[in-house]
């Protein structure tokens, strides 16, 4: 199979949800020295767009999306592996506790942002999905962690950002940490108005955003 085809297989796949066929192009996409920045930018993430739109007008239901994102994990699972590896024994350019915010279980996009923060040479924590605020500031207060990175997917869950900078401020702690917010339905003004310190819209410019935080 060509570099050309396992790209292409590669988007295909994640579109038709086949799990063990996605994970064995992407090891074949490592061997034959395809960046899996690339792969996940401009193969995977496309894909599970386009399934996003399909299930929005109807074209696909919960079990394709669910199908559709488990292939998308199967192969992210190993670019991410790939991306960690260069990004091998560095000084460390800061901590962060990321997490998805508490309701939302959607993790891709906030893992894809944890993998470049963390090749990167930031020190990343990953609480996962569904995460509480009390769970984000215990493990801030832990790690002395400089910036907390929160995902959320659904409008219903973004308000929860703003509720765990609140408990931020009520624990006399909000000026320890740079806060940044992130997710696809998440905007600049969402981030002004909660208080954030900094919103991006994809995972390079949250590691750009990172780095301006630490310097500040
Ligand atoms: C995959 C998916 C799922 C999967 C998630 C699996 C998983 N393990 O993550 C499953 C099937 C579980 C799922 C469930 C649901 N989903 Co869903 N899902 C999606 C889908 C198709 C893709 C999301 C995704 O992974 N995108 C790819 C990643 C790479 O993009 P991203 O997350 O935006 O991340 C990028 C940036 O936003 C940014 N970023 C992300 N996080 C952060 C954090 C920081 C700090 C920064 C700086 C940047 C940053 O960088 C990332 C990389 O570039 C979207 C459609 C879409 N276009 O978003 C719908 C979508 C979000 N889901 C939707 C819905 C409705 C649901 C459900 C309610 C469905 C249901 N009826 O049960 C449930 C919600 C469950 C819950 N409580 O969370 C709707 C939301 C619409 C709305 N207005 O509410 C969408 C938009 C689909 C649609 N068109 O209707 N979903």
């Amino acid at each position: 199979m060509s570099i050309d085809e396992i790209k292409k297989e590669l988007y295909n796949n994640v579109l038709s949800g086949d799990f063990e066929l996605t994970k064995e192009l992407a090891e074949k996409a490592i061997s034959e020295g395809i960046d899996p920045l690339e792969a996940i930018n401009s193969y995977l993430i496309p894909a599970i767009e386009l399934v996003g739109e399909k299930f929005g007008k109807r074209e696909y239901f919960l079990p394709d999306l669910m199908r559709s994102a488990n292939a998308m994990k199967s192969a992210l699972n190993i670019f991410e592996n790939e991306i960690h590896k260069s990004g091998v024994e560095r000084k460390s350019l800061g901590k962060i506790v990321i997490g998805t915010v508490k309701g939302d279980i959607h993790e891709i996009g906030k893992s894809i942002v944890a993998a470049l923060l963390s090749a990167k040479g930031f020190d990343v924590t990953d609480l996962g999905i569904d995460v509480d605020s009390d769970a984000f500031i215990n493990n801030i207060i832990e790690k002395n962690a400089n910036i907390l990175a929160m995902s959320a997917l659904l409008p219903i869950t973004m308000p929860y950002q703003g509720v765990v900078i609140e408990e931020l401020k009520k624990r006399g702690l909000r000026e320890k940490v740079r806060v940044m917010v992130g997710g696809a339905p998440v905007t600049q003004e969402h981030a002004d108005k909660i208080g954030a310190d900094g919103y991006a819209d994809n995972a390079v410019d949250a590691v750009k955003l990172a780095e301006k935080l630490m310097a500040k």
